[in-house]
């Protein structure tokens, strides 16, 4: 059976703003209430995923979220007509609606973590949405998301879907951003590197040790094809607030900085133990510092393998954000990679900045799923894109997109109005029928 890794990127909803709504994020706390852009970050997004699709890889999207979030409003108490919710909302407070407003479902790294149909006891790809319970803004995306995945992987022959995990912050789980799996090929059966952090000095740790422990359980995954590990004090307090930041895996190849983990030694002697093949590429920090890898996004780069033209070539190619080309350390060590002897051998450089600027790089953008042939076709195809589809969103974005958004926007209904009314627009073009909370 031939498998195919698919990325199922966000597609960037039309209230994207900067609203400084994650702490331990400083990307998000630097820009918090700078104007943003909703139509260049969606159109952005969208020209790194015909990117990806020229490489010859196979690309999907998951549908923004339907923002302002008024059912989460209305069961925080503000009643009456959906103006008059956001008219109460902006009069009271100004950081809650900001909130219920964040366009943040575009990183779906965080949507959930996947176990395809190779590695699960049962033979099917499972699915948990994470519940982000780290953050207000992100913990009330668990649902839609849930419904969304749902809805594109709906075939009960294939698919399990999980429910997001309870119990809050004691099961904080934040998706597949603390998650990565090391296979020979993607068709293979592969090893879960299972990545949680434990609260800085200066910042929180957003993934704990037993939800990964309980998302691994459910997916039906064993000890032999399971690895959890100790993210460093130092990468989280330096900004690494998802293991992504530091760190990606792909295929054979684990490409993280030096300073990633608690104990590097031992965490790359249980990689090893069950992912004999793994080739472990480490950034050293006295050539790349933590620092510079927090504000280039070196390693939130997408690790992609390249199709040949009878099944994988065995090469890679890095897709990084354009500040890694900008920030002179870095752009030499990826020069340096890839000019040695190792599985790296190709490099783009895509320009996501509307989404950098609330930390999101194009790893964050995506969600991996590796499906077989059969597992794709049984998936929605509306959700899968060609050429033609890529334009049909692109000229959707382009008629519904305002092109500046400032924190002030957010309390006019008129915005509200014209957000839903885009996202039911989209729900026509998708098939998707009354998705939405506010269709509903
Ligand atoms: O959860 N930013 C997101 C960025 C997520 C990046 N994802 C991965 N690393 N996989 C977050 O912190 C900022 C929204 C704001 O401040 O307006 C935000 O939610």
């Amino acid at each position: 059976m031939t498998y195919a890794e698919y990325n199922f990127d966000g597609l960037i909803g039309p209230t994207h703003n900067y609203a400084g709504l994650s702490f331990g994020n400083i990307a998000s706390a630097t820009n918090k209430g700078a104007a943003s852009n909703p139509r260049e970050a969606a159109l952005q997004g969208l020209a790194k995923m015909r990117a990806a699709m020229k490489l010859g890889l196979k690309q999907g999207f998951l549908p923004p979220q339907d923002r302002p979030a008024l059912k989460t409003l209305r069961a925080l108490g503000f009643a009456g007509t959906d103006c008059e919710v956001i008219e109460k909302a902006a009069k009271t407070d100004r950081q809650l609606l900001a909130n219920c407003y964040a366009a943040s479902a575009m990183w779906t790294a965080n949507a959930g973590t996947v176990a395809p149909s190779p590695d699960t006891a049962d033979g099917k790809v499972h699915f948990t949405p994470a519940n982000l319970a780290a953050n207000f803004h992100r913990a009330i995306e668990a649902e839609t998301t849930a419904r969304a995945l749902a809805h594109i992987f709906s075939d009960k022959k294939h698919f399990v879907h999980h429910p997001p995990l309870p119990g809050g912050m004691h099961f904080g789980d934040e998706g597949a951003a603390n998650h990565g799996r090391l296979c020979e090929d993607h068709g293979q059966p592969g090893v879960h590197l299972f990545v949680y952090g434990e609260d800085g000095e200066k910042f929180p740790a957003r993934q704990k040790l037993r939800a990964s422990e309980a998302v691994a359980r459910s997916h039906r995954l064993g000890p032999d094809n399971t690895v959890f590990i100790k993210q460093s004090i130092a990468a989280l307090d330096a900004g690494a607030f998802h293991n992504d930041v530091v760190g990606v895996a792909n295929g054979t190849v684990l490409f993280l900085h030096e300073k990633s983990f608690a104990d590097g030694d031992a965490a790359y002697a249980a990689i090893r133990e069950k992912a004999p093949f793994v080739e472990i590429i480490e950034a050293p920090a006295a050539s790349v510092s933590l620092e510079d890898c927090i504000k280039s996004y070196l390693f939130n780069s997408q690790l992609l393998t390249l199709p040949g033209d009878d099944g994988p070539s065995g090469e890679m190619a890095l897709l990084l954000p354009q500040e890694s080309e900008e920030n002179p350390r870095v752009r030499a060590f990826v020069e340096e990679t890839v000019a040695r002897n190792n599985s790296i051998n190709r490099v783009i450089y895509k320009n996501v900045r509307e989404s950098m600027r609330n930390g999101g790089g194009p790893a964050c953008l995506r969600l991996r799923v590796v499906l077989s042939e059969a597992e794709a076709s049984a998936a929605d195809q509306h959700f899968i894109l060609d050429d033609g589809k890529i334009t049909e969103l692109e000229g959707w974005v382009k008629t519904h997109y305002r092109d500046r958004i400032t924190p002030d926007d957010l309390a006019d209904p008129a915005f509200m109005e014209e957000s839903l009314s885009a996202m039911d627009a989209l729900t026509r073009i998708l098939g998707m029928g009354a998705f939405y909370d506010f269709q509903r």
